[in-house]
């Protein structure tokens, strides 16, 4: 009997206020979770996909939806959906928002899929075939073995990044993270021959490797890095690669070596606060086990190696008043971090942080599912103990700004350049900076008085001697390494 072709629709949806990373095409990286949907579905469907960080999402007639969705876009995919449902069209949500919070899902869904979807995918899909699709599935957690190599044929817009996930999970359980809960205590590790066949399919020359813990602190972790970043040497995988790790990545100078030598460029590290105080506020027990003072020559190690760090670091702890701020901000600026990730504290639902705000009714933004869509981490959604939200917000905006201005920009991608010995690192750093600056002052960027243009330059006019003189030596920098790549990249599209 001849199978009929049915048509399945993949939305990645992004809020319309469009604030925080993931919402500028710049900073915009594929959703990997759709490409294994798409992945696990069987051949006699046709899928087509729409990423709202590229192409306002538009009708279009289909068999069956599938929607993610980050906590802040949650609202703009109930819209999606409503729009589909509307004209009788079947809707079904996964991704770590509907994972959390499934009951509020289900009511704008007609099927919600919690948790790892390779199992109960194909199982949703037969029942759906049958005509007898149930509301909820729950995926759990699922052996490693069953995870397939993404379809990234669907991934036809210009992502600057390729994404790739080696492992899942973390024990750890902090107070403000949805990954323990989401994935699992256990790391799952994928086998490396099987990751280095999946690099071998990916095409741009960026890469994240999106791992929680990229060396965990496993026995066999160190064994296995080497291996994956020396197949990767082997097998000619020329990559320059962002990977997410904790200060325990500087361990080790063997895998500091061959991380580099496979294309490491950039380190995210989890290092949250500076202090210990701030550490207990959030159950940071990694770096609290290390000590706030490991972290200046885990840097160096790191730094020697022609690896630039990002740091991402959390505002707006319980602890927190206006001088711990400002404290923390110039940690970061004499640190040794080069790209900074400054995020405001926010209570993501499912986490104990959100529950404990929430029974003492600390949460300010809390009109769900609307204020969903302020939960970007560029935002205040609630107070300190010393801080109002107000208070908390006012004060990022300037710590933001005295941080992601153009001139401080300019000095830390010279800092890098002196740290790394690394063009390609500091030029990374320099681009990640200035995204980070756009997102987090997105408020700022206009054309009046006091105001930013999307450069991070004062739009007053006036350029500093500094810059206008480190203007020609960027020039020159660029045109003889950067620009050469970027050109390189852009011809494969
Ligand atoms: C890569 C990543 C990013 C990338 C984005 C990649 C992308 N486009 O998806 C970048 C760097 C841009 C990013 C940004 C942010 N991120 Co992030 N990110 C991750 C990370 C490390 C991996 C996500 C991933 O790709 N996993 C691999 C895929 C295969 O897994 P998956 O997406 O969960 O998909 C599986 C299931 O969920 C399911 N599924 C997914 N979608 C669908 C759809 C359907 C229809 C079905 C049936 C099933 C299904 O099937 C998949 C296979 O099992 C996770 C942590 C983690 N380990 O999950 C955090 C995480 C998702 N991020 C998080 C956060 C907080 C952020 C930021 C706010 C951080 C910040 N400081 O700015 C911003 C988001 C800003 C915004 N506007 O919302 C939180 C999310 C919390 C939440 N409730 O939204 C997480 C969980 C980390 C954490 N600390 O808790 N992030
Ligand atoms: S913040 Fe890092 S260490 Fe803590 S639970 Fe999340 S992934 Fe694990």
């Amino acid at each position: 009997m001849a199978i009929t072709t049915k048509k399945l629709l993949l939305i990645n949806p992004v809020s319309r206020s469009a604030q925080g990373l993931a919402c500028d095409p710049s900073s915009s990286f594929m959703p990997l979770g759709l490409g294994i949907i798409a992945a696990l579905t069987p051949e006699h469907w046709e899928i087509a996909f729409i990423d709202e960080s590229f192409e306002e999402f538009a009708f279009r007639p289909a068999d069956l939806v599938g929607i993610t969705a980050f906590t802040a876009n949650a609202p703009r995919a109930y819209e999606i959906a409503a729009v589909f449902r509307a004209q009788g069209i079947y809707t079904v949500m996964g991704g770590i928002h509907a994972s959390m919070v499934p009951a509020e899902a289900a009511q704008y869904f007609d099927t919600v899929i919690t948790g790892e979807a390779e199992v109960v995918w194909p199982l949703f899909l037969s029942d759906f075939n049958d005509g007898n699709p149930a509301t909820l599935y729950e995926g759990g957690v699922v052996p490693v073995e069953k995870i397939p190599h993404p379809r990234r044929d669907i991934f036809r817009y210009p992502y600057v990044n390729d994404l790739i996930q080696t492992s899942r999970g973390c024990p750890m359980g902090c107070d403000f993270c949805s990954v323990t809960l989401m994935c699992g205590k256990k790391y799952r590790e994928r086998d490396v021959e099987d990751v280095l066949d999946e690099l071998e399919e990916t095409t741009r020359p960026l890469l994240f490797i999106i791992d929680d813990h990229l060396v965990n602190n496993t026995r066999y972790a160190r064994e296995r890095a080497l291996k994956l970043f020396k197949g990767m040497v082997g097998r000619g995988i020329k990559k320059l690669w962002l990977g997410q790790a904790s200060i325990n990545f500087a361990d080790d100078d063997e895998v500091l070596y061959w991380a580099a030598k496979s294309g490491c460029t950039l380190i995210l590290l989890g290092i949250e606060g500076e202090t210990t105080q701030a550490l207990r506020d959030v159950n940071k027990r990694l770096n609290l086990k290390r000590g706030v003072d490991s972290y200046r020559e885990a840097f160096r190690k790191i730094h020697r190696h022609g690896i630039a760090i990002l740091g991402a670091m959390i505002f707006g702890m319980e602890s927190d008043g206006r001088q711990e701020l400002l404290n923390r901000r110039d940690f970061i600026l004499r640190s040794g971090i080069d790209a900074i990730q400054a995020s405001i504290m926010t209570p993501l639902p499912g986490t104990g942080l959100f529950e404990r705000m929430t029974a003492q009714n600390r949460i300010v933004l809390n009109n769900f599912p609307d204020d969903w869509q302020h939960y970007h981490f560029m935002q205040a959604t609630m107070g300190t103990a010393k801080l109002s939200r107000d208070e908390l917000q006012a004060i990022m905006d300037e710590v933001w700004l005295s941080m992601y201005n153009k001139e401080n920009l300019r000095r830390m991608l010279f800092r890098t350049l002196h740290r790394t010995r690394n063009l390609k690192a500091a030029y990374w750093v320099y681009g990640a900076n200035h995204n980070y600056g756009r997102m987090t002052l997105q408020q700022k960027i206009h054309n009046q008085p006091g105001g930013i243009t999307r450069n991070m330059e004062w739009n007053s006019g006036k350029r500093s001697l500094y810059l206008r003189f480190t203007d020609y030596l960027l020039t020159l920098l660029y045109a003889v390494s950067w620009n050469s790549m970027v050109e390189k990249f852009r011809g494969q599209y």
